[in-house]
């Protein structure tokens, strides 16, 4: 019995140790990408460009223009709703419609075509929907991953100015941060020039700062300072130059704080220092403050052309027209993230609270001491004055 105990026993350790090993292989098999929730960017109206040039401004048929973006992440697709000016599902004769996603895979220019490594795109070919899915190489060539023709998903809504994206992430190798484009364009096949609105380069993770503070608050009295330590992280690929801010909404005159540095540089996904000096003025009311901090930096224009020297070249983003894309109108490229920071100030003693304060702390010392001096010295002096 014992035997077969020992046997049954050792059978399940084993049975566990393939299911553990099972599951920390699927787990590293398993690559995310960054989750995030819904953002939006905001795209000026009638800031179609022309294909072949930098020249901006029109309406085109109002389908390729973009009014605003939402996005949002699981870590297993990205999804996006483009906003138009308008829509319409029916053919319009001599225009065809395309909207997708450029994909900079490794957040890298150099690779890639114009650093696009891939795209993901739903167009209008004589009126029939298609979703494609591309590898573009830093030559030129093309590779096509997926083709769904005719294209039967639901992405649009009858009489709604919108159309939905979705990229399958785990197709692109589910990259821990990328950075994508979207676009909407039209292209005119009787001879009208093509027009396209799309976005600056936009990082995944998103932008931002992260502070955090040691300690998390402050108990002071008028008269006192203290500060206190501020770390910043930072999601951003490139070093940046960031400017620390502070302000307060009640009494803000009774509380000087500054900055040590007040301007930060952050490495590349990294971390920096400050801190933040506080001094509570002598004629401070007690209660509670708010000191509000705010972290901000501009960052260089992400434009698909405008900091890549292909710019010339004739490339395409539909791989078909030979015509490079220009840049568009600046999106919003300030990073910029508030916290705050809570102190309490404490009522400043009286004198008779300071003094009791005293005794409390001294008041057993000079007790004991007091007793030596007129139970042990001050007799011992009078008896030396008495003999003389
Ligand atoms: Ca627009
Ligand atoms: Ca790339």
């Amino acid at each position: 019995m014992k035997l077969l105990t020992r046997y049954i026993f050792s059978i399940i350790c084993s049975f566990s140790l393939l299911v553990i090993l099972y599951l920390s292989s699927i787990h590293e098999l398993i690559a995310i990408s960054p989750s995030f929730p819904r953002l939006e960017i905001i795209d000026p109206a009638s800031d179609l460009c022309l294909f072949v040039s930098d020249i901006c401004g029109y309406n085109g048929t109002g389908s390729s223009d973009i009014r605003a973006i939402n996005y949002i992440s699981d870590g297993k697709f990205l999804n996006a709703t483009l906003w138009l000016a308008s829509f319409n599902n029916n053919t319009t004769p001599g225009i065809e419609k395309a909207y997708g996603i450029l994909i900079n895979a490794d957040s890298d220019n150099k690779t890639g075509m114009l650093g696009i490594d891939y795209k993901v795109e739903i167009l209008s070919i004589n009126g029939t929907w298609t979703k494609i899915i591309e590898e573009w190489s830093s030559n030129g060539d093309v590779k096509t991953l997926s083709d769904i023709t005719p294209y039967n998903e639901t992405f649009f809504e009858e009489g709604r100015a919108y159309v939905m994206l979705s990229a399958d992430l785990s197709v692109i190798h589910s990259p821990s941060r990328y950075k994508v484009i979207f676009y909407a364009e039209e292209e005119n096949t009787v001879g009208n020039p093509d027009y396209i609105d799309h976005t600056n380069w936009i990082n995944i993770p998103p932008s931002e700062f992260i502070i955090s503070t040691s300690p998390n608050s402050l108990l002071l009295k008028p008269g006192e300072d203290d500060f206190i330590k501020l770390q910043v992280n930072s999601t951003i690929g490139i070093e940046l130059e960031a400017n620390l801010y502070h302000s307060q909404k009640e009494s803000a005159d009774d509380v000087s704080v500054d900055f040590i540095p007040p301007v930060i540089r952050i490495p590349p996904y990294g971390t920096s220092m400050s801190r933040l000096q506080i001094n509570i003025l002598q004629y401070a009311e007690p209660g509670p403050r708010t000191i509000h901090i705010t972290i901000n930096s501009t960052l260089p224009s992400d434009s698909l052309l405008r900091n890549n020297p292909a710019k010339t070249t004739e490339t395409s983003i539909s791989g078909k027209n030979g015509a490079p894309i220009p840049p568009s109108l600046e999106n919003n490229n300030v990073v910029e993230q508030p916290t705050s920071f809570p102190i309490t100030i404490k009522r400043a003693l009286t004198q008779g609270e300071i003094f009791k304060a005293f005794w409390n702390d001294y008041g057993e010392f000079i007790t004991y001491f007091g007793g030596i001096v007129t139970g042990t010295i001050l007799p011992g002096i009078a008896k030396k004055i008495k003999f003389r």
